[in-house]
Formats: structure tokens, sequence, C-alpha cells
């Protein structure tokens, strides 16, 4: 059966668990715990050369790493079930704008080993590693609500179907509010994700809801 190496925060894997279950592709999870670097052993390597998670494996074509490319993968290869990158031309480049936006902006200046070699290496303190993450985000998501309002967005980012942009934005948030940012400048933003947030399929793949979720430590 389909592997997805998946870590249940990630909010790249999230993108593709999203993909998956709108889709009603099966597969089998298979843990990679990111905080102890599972990310770089040498067999997971093999699967996806960047050390990061996801990787999509047990598939006819080998093995697959980054999120978008997984998804288009899919979505060429289950086309009639929830298609995700519309084809015509101008829904297709809002779609990748918000998407691409999303992953080549916003998503990679904080990811761990960003916010690790800020504490570990340039020895930031925590607050001003929180500074940054925040900054990041503010910075990324005005520039993803003014998207939005380009696309005239409503319950999904664009038309009245979930596409690659949700698959990208919902994790996106998902992460900024565990963050603890603050949210009340994006309404658009909010709003699709309140929606999105309430389908079956978004709920199935989210952090809470996978085999490798780790409780938060309480004290
Ligand atoms: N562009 C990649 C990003 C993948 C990525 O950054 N994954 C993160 C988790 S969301 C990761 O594996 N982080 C491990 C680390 O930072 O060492 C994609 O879209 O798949």
């Amino acid at each position: 059966m389909t592997k997805l190496y998946s870590f249940f925060n990630s909010s790249a894997s999230y993108r593709v668990r999203i993909a998956l279950a709108l889709k009603g592709v099966p597969y089998e999870t298979e843990g990679i715990n990111i905080r102890v670097g599972e990310q770089n052993e040498p067999d997971f390597c093999k699967l996806n050369p960047m050390g990061l998670v996801p990787a999509l494996a047990d598939i006819p074509e080998g093995s697959i790493g980054q999120s978008l490319a997984i998804i288009d993968y899919l979505d060429r290869k289950y086309p009639a079930v929830a298609p995700l990158i519309p084809e015509p031309a101008a829904q297709r480049a809002l779609v990748l704008e918000i998407a691409y936006g999303i992953a080549c902006d916003i998503h990679p200046v904080n990811n761990m080993r960003i916010l690790k070699y800020l504490s570990k290496d340039l020895q930031l303190s925590e607050e001003q590693k929180q500074a940054w993450y925040a900054h990041w985000i503010a910075t990324g998501l005005q520039s993803i609500e003014a998207l939005l309002e380009k696309a005239g967005s409503g319950n999904f980012c664009v038309g009245d179907t979930p596409s690659l942009a949700d698959c990208c934005l919902v994790p996106q948030l998902a992460n900024a509010i565990r963050m603890k940012c603050d949210m009340s400048a994006y309404p658009r933003c909010m709003k699709v994700y309140e929606h999105c947030t309430s389908m079956p399929a978004f709920k199935a793949a989210a952090p809470e809801n996978q085999p490798d979720y780790i409780a938060p430590a309480t004290a």
C-alpha cells in the first residue's frame, strides 16, 4: 500500500494528508519524528534526499518528496476525484500564486531547522525567536489576505471547491494559531480555515488525528 512518511505537526505533511483524504486514496502513515532527527537518517534520505518530510513511497514510480510535487502527482493520477489544480489558466494561476506564496515564501523561513539555527547557532533568546516567527507570519499572511481578496475567496481560497491553495493555507494557519500569532487582520484566511477544518477530509488530516500524534507536555 502507498506509504506517507509524515510527522503529525509538519505542515508540509499536513498539506499532502489533506490531498490524500480529499481524493480518498488509501495509505499507511510512517511516522518520522523530526524532533529527534529521523528525517536525516540515511534510509529516509534515500526516499527524500532533501531530508525533510513528507515523502510518498511504495508507489509504482518509487518515491516522491516535496509536498507540492506529491499533490501535483496525486492530482494527475486521480483527476476525476476532487481536482486540486484547476485547468483554466486564470484560476490555475490564482491557486498556484497562493500555494507558492505559502510554500515558497512563508513556510521556509519558519521551518524547524531555521528556528533551531536561530536558537542554537545564533544564540537568539526564546523571545527573539518568537518575534522572528511572528514577523514572517504577519508579513506573509498580509500578502495572502490580499491574494484572497483578488481571488474573491469565500469558503475556499479560489472557487467553490477545495484546491491546492486550501491544502497549503489550512496547515500554515494551524501552525500560526499554535504559535499564538494574532490572526485578527486576516478575516478571509480565517473564513477559509474555519470552513475547511469543519470538513471530514481536513479533520482526518489534522495533526491530532494522526497515528504518530504526540500530545503537548502539560506543565
Ligand atoms: N518544501 C518542502 C518543505 C518540507 C519541510 O520543510 N518539512 C519540514 C516539516 S514541515 C521538515 O521536515 N523539517 C525538518 C527540519 O527542519 O529539519 C515541502 O513542501 O515538502
